[in-house]
């Protein structure tokens, strides 16, 4: 049978692509798995320096399959829906938060539910113009979840964010490049060139420094100024230890260009 996730290469780039587009690319227990794995193996390769997150056909990703058998109910008569959240989508989040490269969104179509989520956890999120945001959860009466009720007032505040989220609005592209909830919107036809340019770029970044700025920021959002600073010299002393500060420096008074290498 078909793969759930397709696993490609190009340079120092890997993309992984959701592939269940007949159903918006939304999540089985079975994608999930694939989904794990393919992210597992990309944080253990070495070649990869930049993760590329996107979906097949029209769609990003449309959420939780409504239809997958964990769906199911229990003797109860019940969904253990909570069930569903720690054996998937924790995981799944935490395992974008700690990926030891920079994480791109490639949203090419309608992002719902914990699809929406999905991608907001990304480091970066390019849209296609046509692409969509759709916090779905509140119409079938559930919460946000894949991160959702920490992430979206951090992005947008209170007031937007508890708004999108009771709504169930669709929030276009453009808004949400204007809100600040994502990077970039260019035109569909431009998408795949401009994220794969991106994906590059970051790639030969010195990587391990874009991934201490990722955690070192998620973690001084819940601190003091003090804290932050001290945790700033922590890092910092660290990343000046490794090779890539030492050849950065070098490459900029030599005026070369850099040859990053940490991970
Ligand atoms: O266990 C748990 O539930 C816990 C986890 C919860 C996390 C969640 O993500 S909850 C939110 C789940 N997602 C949704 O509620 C979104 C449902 N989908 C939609 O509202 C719409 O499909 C969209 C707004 C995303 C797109 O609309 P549209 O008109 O562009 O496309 P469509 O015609 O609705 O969908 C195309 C096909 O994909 C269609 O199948 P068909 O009729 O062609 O055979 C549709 O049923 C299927 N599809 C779309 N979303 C889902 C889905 N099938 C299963 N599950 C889906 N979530």
């Amino acid at each position: 049978s078909e793969a759930l996730v397709l696993v490609a290469q190009q340079g120092a780039v890997r993309t992984l692509t959701l592939n269940r587009p007949a159903a918006l690319n939304s999540f089985t227990s079975a994608m999930h798995v694939e989904l794990r794995n393919a992210l597992d193996a990309a944080a253990e390769d070495r070649s990869v320096r930049a993760l590329l997150l996107t979906g097949a056909g029209r769609g990003f990703c449309a959420g939780q399959d409504l239809n997958d058998s964990g769906m199911v109910p229990d003797a109860d008569g019940r969904v253990d829906v909570g069930a569903v959240i720690e054996a998937n989508y924790k995981p799944l989040a935490l395992r974008l938060r700690e990926m030891p490269v920079p994480v791109l969104a490639m949203v090419n179509g309608v992002a719902a539910g914990a699809g929406a989520n999905l991608a907001l956890l990304c480091d970066m999120v390019i849209a296609g113009r046509s692409a969509s945001f759709i916090q779905a959860f509140s119409k079938i009466g559930l919460l946000p979840d894949c991160g959702g009720t920490w992430l979206l007032p951090r992005l947008l505040g209170r007031p937007m964010a508890l708004g999108l989220a009771m709504t169930g609005d669709k929030l276009s592209a453009e808004d949400a490049v204007r809100l600040g909830l994502i990077w970039e919107c260019v035109d569909d036809k431009y998408l795949a060139d401009t994220a794969m340019a991106m994906a590059q770029r970051l790639a030969a970044m010195p990587v391990k420094a874009l991934v201490a700025t990722r955690r070192a920021l998620d973690q001084a959002s819940q601190m003091d100024l003090e804290q932050a600073l001290s945790l700033e010299a922590r890092v910092q002393r660290d990343l000046g230890h490794a090779p890539d500060f030492a050849e950065g420096v070098e490459a900029f008074r030599q005026k070369r260009v850099p040859a990053f290498r940490d991970r």
